[in-house]
């Protein structure tokens, strides 16, 4: 489907340093290699509520991971999925009495918006789980052929034939690279307790009677009464299960293993697990091979998520007035890798700044400035994408800019450089 519309990032002269990274599959610093290109693959939204600030956190950190790369001059391949059929899009539209497709598109069409206004680089290749329905039956068919697939019988109002992934059988498949194998916990680094709490919180079912293994996901999730469903071909009418989305989209758009996998923390377990279990065990490659992710966006004490209903929407604050710049910077405030509170001073914190930014822009900066942040902004951000060091390299830079002499060489390049490397207009 369509992404939406790219922002100007505009071409800085010379180069920074070379990126490093938390890999938290590695639980270590990595200087991902991009040589031979760099390709990235984020999760999407589940698109039956608007973008809040957790979502549009997430997004905005790994876009400066895109604006890093496209700064080192790397040919960038980057794809995003929507899921545009799961179980809590289709609860909400039964909820609210809307068809699940029209809250879809509606919901995508908001995204768009707010990530266009946030300055958020598009992927090359944005893809719905609907419109790839096809490459899942293929996949689902090719794992139930080599016998890491099965069917599980019914009951307890459950009809025949859900199809899941065998775990224990995908850690016995060959690797077919040097890089390695996949093993249960490879990639969340998660002991088997903590994995089995987090099956059933978040989408799983630990519990299902007739799985091999209770962590076992599902893959195919035969037709059910007032469900929609597709043609699944010898898997029966049905539709994909969660991990196998991800996993087939990625393996169909990049190359294997791709650069980084990236999206919130909690995706670690089981949602990024499994979509490495499922490519490796089609053909003994692993996925992705560094991980990275966001860390969680809560307020009034809990994780902002659509099923608590604690949400700040991007879209609304928008419509109330806000400067989506002043949103970016209030999300750049923050680490990308430790939980934090929204709270409107985070916000109103912004704006000051925002505001600060674009007067001394006003004032005008000489060359020698300008070329001094240049550098400091480039290696924060290449230090794993330290926004808030750069917020602080332009803050006290933007402190010095001598307000009574009259330099301008160096203005274009302020602006440019903290439109290209932070996203933010000035
Ligand atoms: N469609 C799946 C991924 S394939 C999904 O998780 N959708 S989502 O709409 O629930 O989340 C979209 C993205 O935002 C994911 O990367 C998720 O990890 C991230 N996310 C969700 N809630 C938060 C939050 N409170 N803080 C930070 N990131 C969040
Ligand atoms: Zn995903």
């Amino acid at each position: 489907m369509q992404a939406w519309t790219i922002p100007p990032v505009p071409a800085l002269e010379g180069s920074g340093p070379q990126l490093r990274l938390w890999d938290t599959s590695a639980d270590s610093f990595a200087q991902p290699d991009i040589s031979g290109g760099a390709s990235l693959y984020v999760c999407g939204i589940t698109p039956y509520d608007a973008t809040h600030m957790g979502h549009a956190a997430t997004y905005v950190a790994f876009d400066l991971l895109v604006r890093q790369w496209l700064d080192a001059k790397a040919e960038v391949t980057y794809v995003q999925n929507v899921t545009d059929v799961d179980d809590p899009l289709l609860e909400r539209a039964e909820a609210t009495g809307v068809d699940w497709r029209e809250l879809a598109a509606e919901q995508i069409e908001l995204f768009r918006e707010d990530m266009a206004a946030l300055n958020v680089v598009p992927p090359a290749h944005y893809i719905g789980a609907v419109e790839s329905v096809p490459w899942i039956v293929d996949g689902v068919e090719h794992l139930m052929a080599e016998g890491l697939a099965y069917r599980v019988a019914g009951g307890e109002g459950q009809p025949d034939g859900d199809v899941y992934f065998d775990v224990q059988a995908a850690e016995k498949v060959q690797p077919t690279t040097d890089e390695g194998a996949w093993v249960l916990g490879a990639v969340c680094g998660y002991d088997r307790e903590t994995m089995l709490a987090y099956s059933a919180e978040r989408g799983g079912d630990p519990d299902r009677p007739g799985k091999r293994d209770p962590l076992d996901p599902l893959l195919w999730r035969v037709a059910r009464e007032g469900e929609p469903s597709w043609d699944g071909r010898s898997l029966g009418e049905g539709r994909p299960g969660w991990h196998i989305e991800c996993s087939l989209i990625a393996r169909k758009l990049l190359p294997a293993p791709f650069t980084v996998q990236a999206g919130g923390s909690d995706l670690r377990f089981p949602h990024h697990e499994m979509s490495a279990a499922h490519a490796y065990a089609a053909d003994g490659v692993p996925l992705a091979r560094h991980y990275a992710h966001g860390a969680m966006v809560g307020l009034d004490g809990e994780k902002m998520s659509k099923s608590r209903g604690n949400l700040v929407f991007i879209s609304r604050l928008r419509r109330a007035g806000v400067d989506p710049m002043a949103i970016r910077l209030a999300l750049l405030s923050k680490t990308y890798r430790h939980d934090w509170f929204w709270t409107d001073e985070v916000l109103e914190e912004a704006q000051e700044r925002l505001d600060r930014w674009r007067a001394s822009l006003e004032t005008g900066w000489s060359a020698e400035a300008a070329s001094d942040v240049v550098k400091n902004l480039r290696e924060r951000l290449a230090d794993d994408l330290d926004a808030p060091g750069a917020l602080r390299v332009m803050d006290d830079a933007v402190a010095r800019v001598d307000a009574g002499a009259s330099h301008d060489a160096g203005t274009q390049t302020v602006r440019d450089a903290v439109s290209a490397l932070l996203g933010v207009a000035l």
